[in-house]
């Protein structure tokens, strides 16, 4: 068996004519969305890059083979299967050589994007330090990523769950890009504020685009730009029902004893059941606006 990229048909046609890509991770669809409503959501993610002029490239891993572009069969296959491994960048070889299924993270989908030579990326919310990481270390693969992966990661921020101050710190010292799209603060994934300020903020999609035209030519920084697209204020979640869910959520992942890589799709879990749905349709409206917004910049980037 051979482990180099395979690239979906539909990835291979766009590229032969010139169609701008952009790519989509899956363990948003593996781990972070509740079943079934994760496989409706997966489709409706790439098709609102279609609707954008653009093609979607979805990442997983098939069987142990990498793919770029998933299709329709082996999405399926990853957001109905029982035993999809949850793949940062360092675990794609030894799943690979495992013949494993696996969803990718931000961290995976974005080195896999580099390394395919797509530059625009869509995703809910990335990774970033967990609360009590100075004890824990506990801290995603996907800043450290970012900080060496030449791709534009469009995302509302990080969720609450996480310390978003020392999220926001390590992205200073890692020397990755943070711009709001049309804000000044920082999202909070749910709610359309985290109350912390960014330092640099566009007001347009090519406004967007001169910014990595920017950082391309000056060919001095090496590393990922995140895109900060926060929920319109009227459709966030209620930040005191936010609030209160959070709370029982971080009590509920000590009581069990959660730790590592588990702990953000149990936390998620615990808002879908915990909110009545509510938590759903608007992680639903985040990851459809940065997919459209996504698809948005990689056309203007191409033009
Ligand atoms: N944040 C969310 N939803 C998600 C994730 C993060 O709001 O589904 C997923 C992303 O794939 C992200 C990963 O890259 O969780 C981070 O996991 P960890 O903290 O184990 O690195
Ligand atoms: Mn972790």
């Amino acid at each position: 068996m051979r482990f180099e990229l395979q690239y979906g048909d539909h990835v291979v046609t766009a590229r032969e004519s010139g169609t701008p890509v952009v790519a989509l991770e899956t363990t948003i669809v593996s781990h972070g969305l509740p079943r079934p409503d994760n496989l409706r959501v997966a489709r409706e993610i790439e098709q609102a890059v279609r609707d954008n002029g653009a093609v979607p490239a979805t990442i997983g891993m098939v069987g142990g083979r990498l793919v770029v572009g998933l299709s329709d069969k082996q999405l399926t296959r990853l957001a109905t299967g029982d035993r999809i491994a949850k793949l940062s960048v360092r675990d794609l070889a030894a799943a690979a050589a495992a013949g494993a299924d696996g969803a990718t993270t931000v961290a995976g989908t974005s080195a896999v994007a580099a390394a395919a030579g797509i530059e625009v990326f869509a995703t809910g919310g990335i990774g970033g330090v967990h609360r009590g990481a100075s004890a824990t270390f506990d801290e995603s693969a996907d800043l450290v990523t970012l900080s060496r992966t030449p791709v534009a990661v469009v995302c509302a921020g990080v969720k609450s769950i996480l310390d978003v101050p020392a999220t926001l710190e390590r992205l200073e010292t890692l020397g990755v890009t943070v711009v709001g799209y049309r804000t000044r603060r920082f999202p909070g994934f749910f709610v359309t504020d985290s109350g912390h300020d960014l330092d640099w903020s566009v007001s347009s999609v090519d406004e967007l685009a001169r910014l990595l035209r920017a950082r391309r030519e000056q060919g001095v920084h090496a590393g990922g730009v995140i895109v900060a697209n926060p929920v319109p204020a009227q459709e966030q979640l209620d930040p005191e029902l936010h609030d209160r869910v959070l709370q029982s959520g971080l009590s509920t992942i000590e009581a069990e004893g959660i730790t590592g890589k588990a702990v953000t799709p149990r936390l998620l879990a615990h808002f879908h059941s915990n909110t009545g749905g509510r938590s759903l349709a608007v992680n639903v409206r985040i990851i459809l606006g940065n997919a459209t917004l996504a698809a948005q910049l990689a056309v203007a980037v191409a033009r």
